[in-house]
């Protein structure tokens, strides 16, 4: 009497068949989506070496937590199939120890690994101070412009004054008029750099949190208000790249952006003869 009231309350199959079949077509759809690439969503291809550091890092992330999804998702469906309702008696379990102690080692290493392998892309760009002959570029950001500010000849940066902060005077970084280092100053919207030659950036903001951000540099930084913010990049392509804010820094936000222009040595030298005699 009892089997078979336990035997007429036993579900059935299907729920758990379709359970698992769709968890197996979802991996299958997810793995060919990475794999076809049919979307055209790739970022553009790097400029830098470290560029290029990190772009195998993160390929490297994936190609881990891609394993670690596709191994976990098939395990689920398994379960769900092996262990469906079939009238069975449910019983306590402790679960497993030794599994526990695997799946939590092998977490770690995995993670601990991937962040190890990723540091030297990390301190190239953080830790690493920038070549004594880099070229230096100030990157003032405020709401929502980009201001780059080059030393001049005389390779020294004149002194601010925020007191003199004017940008309807042609005055926006507040250049101290009494300063002679900052006679030769050439300020700009849009910043020009020599290809293959170490540029150093000193991040500022006059206001709040902006970024400093290029896809084809893959580096990203934030302006903080009161920090001068030191990065450094080595680009090897020429060609021009957008500059974007990647911080939600005001209404305005959507609209600040400016360019990177990457030029031969020759250009260059003619961007700043060019600006020295507007300026
Ligand atoms: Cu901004």
């Amino acid at each position: 009497m009892r089997l078979s009231n336990r035997n007429s309350m036993s579900g059935s199959a299907a729920p758990a068949a379709m359970l698992a079949l769709l968890i197996v077509i979802m991996v299958v759809v997810t793995v060919y989506v990475f794999v076809a690439n049919p979307f055209p969503s790739r970022p553009p291809a790097p400029i830098t070496t470290v560029g290029q550091l990190v772009d195998h890092q993160y390929f490297l992330t994936l190609c881990v937590t891609g394993v670690v999804f596709i191994l976990s998702q098939l395990g689920l469906a398994y379960a769900i199939w092996r262990f469906r309702d079939r009238g069975q008696t449910a019983h306590f379990t402790r679960g497993s120890n030794t599994l526990e102690m695997i799946w939590t080692t092998a977490t770690i290493v995995l993670f601990l690994g991937l962040g190890l392998m990723g540091r030297k892309a990390w301190a190239e760009v953080r830790f690493t101070p920038a070549e004594p002959n880099a070229l230096q570029v100030e990157v003032t950001t405020n709401q929502f412009v980009f201001n780059f500010r080059y030393p001049g000849p005389d390779g020294k940066f004149g002194k601010l004054d925020p007191a003199q902060v004017s940008a309807s005077t042609g005055n926006p970084l507040g250049l101290d008029s009494k300063d002679p280092d900052g006679k030769d100053d050439i300020v700009v919207p849009t910043l020009t750099v020599p290809v293959d030659r170490q540029v150093e950036l000193l991040i500022r903001s006059q206001d709040v949190i902006h970024n400093f951000y290029v896809r084809e540099l893959r580096l990203q930084q934030d302006a903080v208000p009161g920090m001068v913010i030191p990065i450094h990049f080595t680009a090897n392509q020429t060609g021009r790249y957008e500059i974007v804010c990647t911080q939600l820094c005001g209404l305005g936000h959507y609209r600040m952006r400016s360019f990177l222009d990457v030029v031969s040595d020759v250009d260059y030298q003619n961007f700043l003869k060019q600006q020295a005699a507007t300026q």
